[in-house]
């Protein structure tokens, strides 16, 4: 089945996504997400002028051969935009293979593993009073798992709240440039344990809990973050510290047994390689999207199992509605999978350009069967929504020094 046409899209409805549809000689069309937040219009130049070309009039069907071709074949295989890049294509020929074969996704990778995905949703605020309302309305929702961030006493908002923006955390759309937001690790170490602490005196240990350091601590501070946590029995801590130097994971290991998640930047198997390998994480957070495609997240799964780490892929407000479907299918098949973050049903814009079907049901997700992915984009819809320039925050130690962020 010969590819006649590619396309990519760039649209804001509410923040910007890359969105790539492949098109067919018998007019079937598959499409696939290549959002990378900040740095939108890289992977929309590295599409149109170095892969499109390439691929008309290549059979469709070959996604194997076609994901090596634009890696290997490209010599420069990996970094974050090529693989944004190679990942929407590489989904939307499943999605066209599922078209094809009129079948969902997940019954070629294998078929069904459980009923529904569980995932974890996040209680976000500028108090520990605000975080634990809005936990005690999810778990009336019937979330089993919801992750908590808040604003660190006499600080302007960090990772996951922002100030002045209540329960959101990651605004995009109308500021062009990074906004600063100031980091204290003593005054943020000082104040975590008691979130945590407030939040089981509230609500039990029924509800499963975790957190995202996103990178900001050293191995020896997260170990004690984690130690410090170990009374309050998360399910992860996310991003405890960053991944260039893998052996960071090794020495929280030796010290807690708090489980660890990473792996959301990770562009390759090869990048989770060394800690699955080790065991030194339980979790591996890496995206359809960002991962570069089913196609090598399907293999990171079944490695991962060989000892015992599970999957809880990214769902973050900047992976668009097509990545969130592919991962229904990837979760409903891999044997190992854990838990899927979800950050609600999208806004009447998003749900206006990405048509999808989910519901929740006691803290599980549910489809539809439906072939291929499942879930549509409607072009003349996302016309009315153009590219807005906008970027994540950036963190400065109190010294003004540049942090993670
Ligand atoms: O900062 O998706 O777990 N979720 C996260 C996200 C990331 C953004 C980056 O684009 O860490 O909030
Ligand atoms: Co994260």
């Amino acid at each position: 089945m010969k590819i006649t046409d590619i396309k990519v899209f760039v649209c804001c409805p509410g923040r910007n996504f890359v969105t790539v549809k492949i098109s067919t000689a018998d007019g079937t069309y598959g499409i696939g997400d290549a959002t990378l937040n900040g740095r939108e219009m890289a992977v929309v130049t590295y599409l149109e002028e170095h892969i499109t070309p390439c691929l008309i009039g290549k059979d469709a069907h070959q996604i194997e051969d076609i994901w090596n071709y634009l890696y290997k074949g490209a010599y420069w295989q990996n970094g974050a935009v090529s693989i944004a890049a190679i990942a929407a294509i590489d989904m939307a020929l499943w999605d066209i293979k599922g078209k094809l074969a009129n079948m969902p996704v997940y019954q070629l990778l294998g078929g069904k593993s459980r009923k529904g995905i569980t995932v974890y949703g996040h209680a976000n605020g500028e108090s520990i009073e605000e975080v634990l309302q809005n936990l005690g309305t999810m778990i009336k929702d019937g979330y089993k798992a919801v992750r908590l961030q808040c604003t660190i006493p006499k600080t302007k908002g960090t990772y996951g709240t922002m100030e002045g923006k209540k329960n959101y955390y990651e605004l995009q759309g109308n500021r062009p440039l990074p906004p600063e937001q100031e980091w204290s690790t003593s005054k943020y170490m000082n104040f975590i344990p008691e979130l945590f602490k407030q939040a089981r005196e509230k609500f039990g240990y029924d509800i499963a809990l975790c957190h995202d350091v996103h990178s900001r601590l050293t191995p020896i501070e997260a170990a004690r973050l984690c130690k410090l946590l170990e009374p309050y029995n998360l399910l992860f801590i996310e991003d405890a510290v960053t991944t260039e130097n893998p052996e960071g994971y090794k020495v929280i290991r030796e010290h807690t047994d708090t489980p660890l998640a990473t792996g959301e930047k990770f562009n390759a198997i090869w990048d989770a390689k060394e800690m699955i390998q080790n065991q030194w994480i339980d979790y591996v957070r890496t995206a359809v999207t960002h991962g570069g495609g089913l196609t090598p997240l399907k293999k990171l799964a079944d490695f991962a199992s060989l000892y015992h780490v599970r999957m809880a892929p990214h769902g973050a407000p900047d992976l668009s509605p097509i990545c969130l479907m592919a991962h229904m299918h990837f979760n409903l098949w891999a044997p190992n999978f854990g838990v899927q973050e979800f950050i609600g049903f999208g806004t009447p814009e998003l749900n206006e350009v990405f048509l999808y079907d989910i519901a929740l049901k006691e803290g599980l997700l549910y489809m539809e069967d439906k072939p291929g992915w499942g879930v549509d984009f409607n072009e003349e819809a996302a016309k009315k929504y153009p590219y807005k320039r906008s970027y994540l925050p950036v963190s400065r130690l109190e010294d003004g020094t540049l942090w993670n962020w």
